[in-house]
C-alpha cells in the first residue's frame, strides 16, 4: 500500500463546502480516505456531499457551526453515536475581513479571531480527545502567508493566522506522543471566493503577480498533495511544522 494511501481513514475538514476546503476534501477522498464535509450552511454542505458521492466516494456529511462550542461538541458526540472515527482533522474554516483597525469593532475582530484561531482549538481539543486513545490521529491547521507577515488592514485574520503556527506546535507538544501528528500548511495567495475583491482588483493582482515567483496566482488544488502528505503514513515522523504552498512569496523579498 502507497505510503499516501489514505484508504481506511475518516477525514473531517471544516470548511469544506467550498474554496480550499473543499478541493482538500476531494483531494483526500482520491487518495481513499472517507470524508466528512462540514460547513454552517446545510443547503451547501448536502450539495458537496452528493457532487463527491456522484464520483463514488464515500461521504458523511456534518452541518455544524465550528465557532460554536456546544454544536462541536454535539457534532463528535454524534460521530461516536455513528461509529465514526476522526481519523484526520483539517482545520480549515475561516473568514476574512479587510478593515484598518482604527475603524474595525471589537466584535468584528473577536468574529474573525473566533472563527479562524478559537475554533481550531475547540475541534482539534474534541478530535485529539477521540485520538489519544486510538494512538493515533492527524491533524492540519491551515495558515496563511500572514502566519509570518502582516500585511495592513487584515490585522485579525493575520494575527488568527499567526496563532495558527503556535497553536500546531502547542498540539505537537501535547499530542505527539500519543501517536498524532499536527502540523500546518500556509497557502499563498489563491483563487477563491473570499479573495475575489482581491483578483478583481488590478493593483492588486499585479502585485501578488510580481511579489510571488511563480508569478502567478495558485488553484486551491494546489494544495491537495501537502494536505494529502500530512494526512498520511507518509509524514509520520513529521510535528509541529508549517508548510508554505505560496509559489515562493515567503522566500524572497
Ligand atoms: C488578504 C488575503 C490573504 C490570503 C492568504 C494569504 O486579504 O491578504 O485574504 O490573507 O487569503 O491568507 O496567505
Amino acid at each position: 500500500m502507497s505510503l499516501f494511501d489514505l484508504t481506511g481513514r475518516t477525514a473531517l475538514v471544516t470548511g469544506s463546502s467550498r474554496g480550499l476546503g473543499r478541493a482538500m476534501l476531494e483531494g483526500l477522498a482520491e487518495a481513499g480516505a472517507t470524508v466528512i464535509v462540514n460547513g454552517v450552511n446545510k443547503e451547501r454542505v448536502s450539495t458537496t456531499a452528493a457532487e463527491l458521492r456522484a464520483k463514488g466516494h464515500k461521504v458523511h456529511e456534518a452541518a455544524f457551526d465550528v465557532t460554536d462550542d456546544a454544536s462541536v461538541v454535539a457534532a463528535f458526540n454524534q460521530f461516536d453515536a455513528e461509529g465514526i472515527d476522526v481519523d484526520i482533522l483539517i482545520n480549515n474554516a475561516g473568514i476574512q475581513l479587510r478593515k484598518p483597525m482604527v475603524e474595525m469593532s471589537t466584535d468584528e475582530w473577536n468574529k474573525v479571531i473566533d472563527t479562524n484561531l478559537t475554533s481550531a482549538f475547540v475541534t482539534g481539543r474534541e478530535a485529539a480527545k477521540r485520538m489519544i486513545p486510538r494512538g493515533y490521529g492527524k491533524v492540519i491547521n491551515i495558515g496563511s502567508l500572514t502566519s509570518e507577515v502582516a500585511r495592513a488592514t487584515v490585522a485579525p485574520y493575520t494575527a488568527a493566522k499567526g496563532g495558527i503556527k503556535l497553536l500546531t506546535r502547542s498540539m505537537a507538544a501535547e499530542w505527539a506522543a500519543s501517536g498524532i501528528q499536527a502540523n500546518a500548511i500556509g497557502p499563498g495567495y489563491m483563487i477563491t471566493e473570499m479573495n475575489k475583491a482581491l483578483l478583481e482588483n488590478e493593483a492588486f493582482d499585479s502585485w501578488v503577480k510580481g511579489r510571488t515567483p511563480s508569478a502567478r496566482w495558485g488553484h486551491p488544488k494546489e494544495l491537495v498533495g501537502t494536505a494529502v502528505y500530512l494526512a498520511s503514513s507518509a509524514s509520520n515522523y513529521v510535528n509541529g511544522q508549517i508548510i508554505y504552498v505560496d509559489g515562493g512569496m515567503l522566500a524572497v523579498l
